[in-house]
């Protein structure tokens, strides 16, 4: 794609044609050079959009629950986007339809924005591609955005670096059959919700939520709300809740505070994962592979060879 298109889109988007953001969202999916120009292009622009994560086990009701903040969230900020961030999971593959369908059961039109956004491949680039789709979310007057992730593994909880206030969706009985990736949940989130309360078991899970976070030494409260999301039951106090954690943790610092630890992880995450790809293609070109075919017949020594990857990794390209 060329830069005069792509800064048409841009030019575009950013006076308000949806048409415009959906093919630039698509081109940050899709094109990493597209990407990076969108990057430059959005450089100096600041941008005060809330965002909240959505993450939890697959199947908890993260869409269901979003579908049902949605009038609540356009109350007080007018406009919603919901970015839908899909690593290919086998779990979650063909729910994004669904997801969207559920999402869109709304009369709220132009005030709600739903786009989906699958893997890039590798991990870093997807935590590199949702940045920018909520820096351009942001840049082109969307106040508040909404992002779903599962809750199973780095990939998406890198995701939820992005985020401003992170709610994590969990269903009775999660103490027993969630192991997984448990405390990594519970250390990402800043809300919590056990949704499917109309089922068994929400007083014990409440009981292991607690246990889990009181080793958290959190300097606020944790709270706990719980949601019937298929009847919108509790989800007006749960809205409410989200607001007075963003309101509290902007005055007390503390907003501040994780956000300057959730952009600095993901940062290094980014280029962690830039490096490797550079290793990677290293240990593929000729060039690498002879090299590390040298250092496993103990010709070249580790140390020489990582003076040569490196000399080699730091060209421009
Ligand atoms: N009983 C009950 N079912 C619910 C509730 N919330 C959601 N569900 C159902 O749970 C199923 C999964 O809901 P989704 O909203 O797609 O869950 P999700 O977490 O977005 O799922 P993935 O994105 O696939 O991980 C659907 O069949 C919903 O109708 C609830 O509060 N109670
Ligand atoms: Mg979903």
């Amino acid at each position: 794609m060329t830069e005069a298109t792509t800064q048409t889109l841009l030019a575009s988007a950013l006076n308000g044609d949806r048409s415009s953001l959906a093919r630039l969202l698509s081109h940050v999916e899709r094109d990493p050079s597209a990407e990076a120009e969108i990057r430059a292009g959005l450089a100096n622009m600041k941008t005060e959009s809330v965002v909240i994560g959505v993450t939890g086990p697959p199947g908890a009701g993260k869409s269901s629950l979003i579908s049902a903040l949605l009038p609540h969230t356009t109350k007080s900020f007018d406009r919603t986007a919901v970015l839908a961030v899909d690593p290919s999971s086998p779990f979650s593959g063909g729910a994004l339809l669904g997801d969207r369908v559920r999402m869109q059961n709304h009369d709220l039109g132009d005030r709600v924005l739903i786009r989906s956004m699958a893997s890039k491949g590798e991990s870093g680039g997807l935590a590199r591609a949702a940045a920018t789709a909520i820096q351009v979310l942001a840049a082109c007057g969307w106040p508040l955005i909404l992002v779903e992730t599962l809750g199973i593994g780095q990939v998406e909880l890198d995701v939820m670096d992005l985020a401003t206030v992170v709610a994590v969706v969990l269903n009775p009985g999660w103490g027993d059959t969630f192991q997984a990736n448990k405390a990594g949940l519970t250390e990402a989130g800043d809300v919590f919700v056990i949704n499917k309360a109309d089922k068994d078991g929400v007083q014990q899970t409440r009981a292991d939520l607690q246990d889990s976070l009181s080793l958290l030494q959190s300097p606020v409260p944790i709270q706990i709300f719980e949601t019937i999301a298929v009847n919108e039951d509790g989800v007006a106090a749960l809205w409410q809740g989200i607001e007075t954690y963003l309101a509290d943790a902007q005055t007390t610092g503390l907003q501040e505070q994780k956000q300057r630890i959730r952009r600095r992880r993901l940062l290094i995450r980014i280029l962690q994962s830039g490096c490797e790809a550079r290793i990677d293609a290293y240990c593929c070109s000729d060039h690498g592979s002879a090299q590390v075919d040298r250092a496993l017949a103990g010709e070249l020594s580790i140390e020489a060879l990582q003076a040569d990857l490196f000399a080699s990794i730091s060209q421009p390209g």
